[in-house]
């Protein structure tokens, strides 16, 4: 299969970063499983402190997801060295970078590209160019669930939903702000869309589990599925 895995830049905390070792061994299990991988970063706690920092000097919009950036791609870089040589050696810059080191047949580990979107919408544009069977979003929550279970008690994990379901959860909550991107932004519920790409969330201490996820042994997190 063709995945992409989007990996929250919550793990690249140092709080979480231990469990960045799971995610390399999950990577060379995938590999070893004969699935082709590509990887997205988010910029996690390191990029909202810059884009808060920036933000207090009135930096534009533009100049603080630079900045949300820079961190997603110091976070790709610190991945792919941690992969050797099963990684092309260079986190891509854009799409176009991107697709060219796809061509490599190497796992191609990437940050963001441009501002406007978060690295979920790195993630769909990355999903769609590559046909993947699935977009996998690692998270720190168990899936989808009915409303924030980080703040309400009575929320509920849905196991399948379509993408305008997803969207219904989601609206409200959606900004296009830099640092403050949800789950899935407006380009890549777009993306998602339009490409039919189906999404699986699951929680990143799951990833170990992947898989077996994908070999329909196991059921966990949410899987979103195209209309
Ligand atoms: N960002 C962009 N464009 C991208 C990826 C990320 O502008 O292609 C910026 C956003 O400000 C985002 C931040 O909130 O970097 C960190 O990425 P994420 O962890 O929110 O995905």
């Amino acid at each position: 299969m063709k995945l992409t895995l989007k990996v929250s830049g919550k793990f690249f905390d140092e709080e979480n970063s231990e469990n960045l070792s799971l995610l390399r061994d999950v990577i060379i299990d995938l590999v070893n499983n004969g699935h082709r991988v590509a990887v997205v970063t988010g910029g996690g706690g390191t990029a909202r402190r810059y884009i808060s920092m920036g933000r207090k000097l009135n930096l534009n919009e533009s100049h603080l997801d630079i900045l949300g950036i820079l961190v997603s791609r110091l976070n790709a870089q610190l991945l792919l060295f941690s992969l050797d040589n099963i990684a092309y050696p260079k986190v891509p810059e854009s799409i176009e970078d991107f697709n060219e080191r796809w061509a490599s047949g190497k796992v191609v580990i990437t940050g963001g590209f441009q501002p406007g979107q978060s690295t979920a919408g790195v993630a769909a544009l990355v999903s769609e160019i590559i046909n993947a069977d699935y977009l996998v979003l690692a998270t720190n929550v168990n899936g989808v669930y009915t409303k924030d279970p980080q703040k309400f008690v009575d929320a509920k994990l849905l196991p399948k939903l379509t993408v305008s379901e997803l969207k219904t959860i989601l609206e409200g909550s959606q900004s296009v702000n830099a640092g403050k991107y949800e789950l899935l932004d407006p380009l890549a519920i777009k993306i998602v869309e339009r490409s039919k790409i189906k999404v699986l969330v699951i929680n990143f201490k799951d990833l170990n589990k992947l898989p077996n996820i994908l070999k329909g042994n196991e059921i966990l997190g949410s899987v979103v599925v195209p209309e």
